[in-house]
């Protein structure tokens, strides 16, 4: 595979890793977010590193892309593989951004932060709320990610969702700092849901958390997403206020010949690393 932004720097010297995970055990209705790495890595390429509104360029800056994780034989040794490969980069002090493939993924990494940052918060963006306690046979499915990543005692911020399960809206009801699409028309909920956080926060971000007019490459699209601008300014808010300690962006499911959501997969990547390293 080729490196993000095209230029990796050797790993000892690298700030930033990106782990390419394209898994895609347990999806449901669209398969194919194991094509999703490679897509966001390709797209990259045609991304300028120069970035003018943070005017900062981030060629040379000290991005390593590793090889891609490989895939275990079930959903649960898959998690036990991210633990352990996430837990190694960071003892070894990397800040890691992930790609996905599906989002039972980010239970894995983010079980890693937490030995690490014991008061970690997690922000997911999200269609859905993930909050299942188990869904065809696994609680690690990808539609129970949020309640893993509850149960492992981290504060959760959950923005964008507008499709609860069927299985426990009761559960969903109770959740404290779910942020609804259909509440943000403005961005009057921002200044809540940043303030909802701790202080060290991983961001999970699943691509359908966007518009499908924007980005349809998902496997579950839902309409009435988060638009670009909007999750930019919200994203630039989170990073300026809180410690973010690492991220993932998952579920792209590339669809043949439409680039433009690949492309905004591998902007969004580097916008967010942008806003870790180069906001004044
Ligand atoms: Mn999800």
């Amino acid at each position: 595979m080729a490196d993000f932004l095209g230029e990796s720097v050797k790993y000892k010297d690298s700030k930033v890793v990106i782990l390419p995970v394209p898994y895609d055990g347990t999806s449901t209705y669209v398969k194919g977010a194991d094509k999703g790495p490679k897509a966001i890595i390709d797209a990259s390429m045609e991304v300028e590193r120069y970035d003018a509104e943070t005017d900062s360029n981030l060629l040379g800056f000290g991005i390593c892309t590793l090889s891609s994780l490989k895939n275990a034989a079930s959903v649960g040794r898959e998690m036990d593989l991210v633990y352990s490969e996430v837990k190694k980069l960071l003892d070894d002090d990397k800040f890691v951004v992930m790609l996905g493939g599906e989002h039972s993924i980010s239970y894995g990494a983010v079980k890693a932060h937490k030995d690490k940052f014991s008061d970690l918060s997690v922000l997911q963006i999200d269609a859905h709320d993930d909050l299942r306690e188990e869904f065809e046979g696994s609680k690690f499915n990808h539609a129970c990610v949020m309640s893993r990543i509850k149960e492992s005692g981290c504060k959760t911020v959950q923005v964008g969702v507008r499709s609860v399960n069927e299985d426990c809206p009761d559960k969903v009801k109770k959740q404290e700092n779910i942020f609804y699409a259909w509440n943000m028309e403005d961005d009057s909920w921002m200044d809540d849901a940043v303030a909802a956080l701790g202080d060290d926060v991983y961001i999970s971000f699943d691509l359908d958390g966007f518009d499908p007019s924007i980005m349809p490459s998902t496997g579950t699209p839902e309409p009435g997403g988060m638009l670009w601008y909007q999750t930019l300014r919200f994203l630039r808010k989170v990073f300026e206020k809180k410690n973010v300690v690492g991220f993932d962006v998952v579920e792209l499911c590339p669809i043949k010949g439409m680039v433009a959501p690949d492309f905004m997969a591998a902007k969004l990547i580097y916008k967010m690393i942008n806003y870790k390293y180069n906001l004044k």
